[in-house]
């Protein structure tokens, strides 16, 4: 089976932040999961560099808008890479492979009779690179996502024939509920699609940078139908000589926040069976990460910046946070104080500390050797279908609901400590039996967790499967009892070490 997933493109018109960490970090757990499940997978982001963003951005720097984007890509190549995202492919929008297939793409939704001539005028916002209509207007004449001051747009341009798409959308949504998931946002988008569609101005009259329109070299693509095409031209060049479209298309899920929803539930699809296009499986929407009041901070400076919070406690308390403090598909605020809290109380003191303790009993009662013994059933059961669990709910794009199924087992682990208390075991003589059963419950309990966590944090979760002598990382090893005792345990050192915040040790 193949698995296609993606994040947006990002803008270059602005430095990567944690907003952009946040979806390419998501889109990697799902990469990770499911080549655990034996999938086939590609996992693709990259940056949109056409249209007004970029354009005006570049302008103020007194740059080209080509040099804005080789500039910044750079930047949002290096986050994905910080992170540990292990993307197959990473597409610019001005890769000229891109570009061709864009060319293509648009000539045949032309020559289906998707494409007329026409009149737009109304409402344009260049932030947002969107069309807006009086309603959705704010202050009179602003946008209501940029604030800023909108000019009245009148330009001859190309026309997609969105509003002929209304009847195969609603089908669409009726035949598959889960289209867009969490459904909250179904139900917008489908609302969307039920208030009436308009058609969209396909191409830009004014504007300089972007895929000349092929019939017409005195207009470019519009920048949202060249950036949503990244998704189905990169996998004919992402790997040389070879045409991988076969192979992955349709996408299984495209990774959004919800503020592109309209563009990806409603526009996307249609654009695609305008072309005779497969639409994707599936649209996996998420919330906003807000920063409420938290503007300054001692250990983190004044926002959240990825590559600082990597740099000071390694990409894996970065990607654990932001999936566990948020639930995925929800807004939610997150702040410095919030991440060194679930850093220390979780990460250190829940896993890292469970694992250490472990694994120095396993050394000085065992000497070194996991006991081979049953564990106790009551600790086992708390097992019984944890990994059905995860998978069911990574199918339905539940990031957080599924790391919480595992934490409640790490939880569960540590309550099992203190309830056995095996350094009294290893004190009397008669509990030798059950001091092996409980070791080897412990030892087996972390295998199990550490292989669902992996796709979460890889790094600190191989360090501590390598410590634990397992072999296997493949999700049908996620079952406890798989594996029985007899590993001889290493040293992982230390998974989630102190960690003393830059500022704090500069004061
Ligand atoms: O919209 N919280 O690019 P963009 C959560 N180029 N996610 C956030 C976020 C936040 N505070 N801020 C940004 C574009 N994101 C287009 C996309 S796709 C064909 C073209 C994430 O640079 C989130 O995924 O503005 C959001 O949808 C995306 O960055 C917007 O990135």
């Amino acid at each position: 089976m193949a698995f296609y997933v993606t994040t947006p493109i990002y803008y270059v018109n602005a430095e990567p932040h944690l907003g952009h960490a946040y979806t390419t970090i998501a889109a990697d757990v799902l990469a990770r999961h499911m080549r655990q499940r034996g999938e086939e997978v590609f996992f693709l982001t990259g940056t949109d560099e056409h249209g007004e963003p970029v354009t005006q951005a570049a302008e103020k720097l007194g740059i080209t808008p080509r040099e804005l984007g080789d500039r910044n890509a750079v930047h949002f190549r290096e986050l994905a890479a910080k992170v540990n995202a292990t993307n197959d492919f990473f597409i610019r929008t001005t890769d000229p492979e891109h570009e061709a297939v864009v060319a293509e793409v648009v000539t045949r939704i032309h020559d289906n009779g998707h494409v007329y001539e026409g009149t737009y005028e109304g409402w344009y916002c260049p932030r947002c690179a969107d069309f807006k209509t009086d309603s959705e207007l704010v202050d009179g004449n602003k946008c209501p996502i940029h604030l800023i001051v909108l000019e009245r747009e009148k330009e001859d341009n190309w026309f997609f024939r969105l509003s002929a798409f209304q009847e195969p959308l609603e089908r669409l949504y009726t035949e598959r509920s889960d289209f867009v998931v969490p459904e909250i946002r179904f139900n917008e988008a489908l609302s969307f699609i039920k208030g009436g569609l308009r058609d969209l101005s396909l191409s830009r009259a004014r504007l300089k940078w972007g895929v000349p329109v092929p019939w017409d070299g005195s207009q470019v693509i519009y920048v949202w139908i060249d950036a949503l095409l990244n998704y189905y031209s990169a996998l004919s060049y992402a790997r040389h000589g070879e045409d991988l479209t076969g192979r992955f298309w349709p996408a299984s899920v495209h990774l959004i926040g919800k503020d592109i929803l309209k563009f990806h539930a409603v526009i996307w699809p249609a654009l695609l069976m305008a072309a005779e296009i497969d639409v994707p499986e599936r649209v996996g929407i998420h919330g906003y990460l807000l920063m409420g009041e938290h503007k300054m901070s001692k250990s983190l400076g004044n926002v959240i910046d990825p590559f600082q919070v990597v740099d000071v406690y390694g990409e894996d308390a970065l990607r654990f946070y932001v999936l566990r403090e948020v639930r995925f598909g929800h807004d939610g605020e997150v702040s410095p104080e919030g991440f060194e809290q679930r850093y220390t109380s979780e990460l250190a003191n829940e896993y890292g500390n469970l694992a250490s303790r472990t694994l120095a009993m396993i050394g000085r009662y065992r000497d070194g050797l996991v006991p081979k013994a049953e564990a106790a059933t009551d600790l086992a059961v708390h097992f019984d279908g944890l990994a059905e669990q995860v998978c069911a709910e990574l199918d339905r794009v539940e990031l957080t609901l599924a790391l919480d199924a595992v934490w409640q087992r790490v939880k569960r682990l540590n309550a099992y400590v203190q309830d056995e208390q095996p350094w009294k075991l290893a004190k009397d003589a008669g509990g030798a039996e059950q001091l092996d059963s409980v070791l080897y419950g412990l030892a087996e309990g972390l295998r199990v967790v550490s292989v669902l966590l992996l796709p979460y944090m890889p790094a600190a979760a191989e360090r501590l499967l390598a410590a634990l002598g397992a072999g296997e990382r493949s999700l049908d090893s996620a079952r406890f009892g798989a594996v029985g005792g007899g590993a001889r345990i290493g040293e992982p050192g230390q998974l989630f070490p102190r960690v003393e915040p830059p500022e704090a040790s500069a004061a």
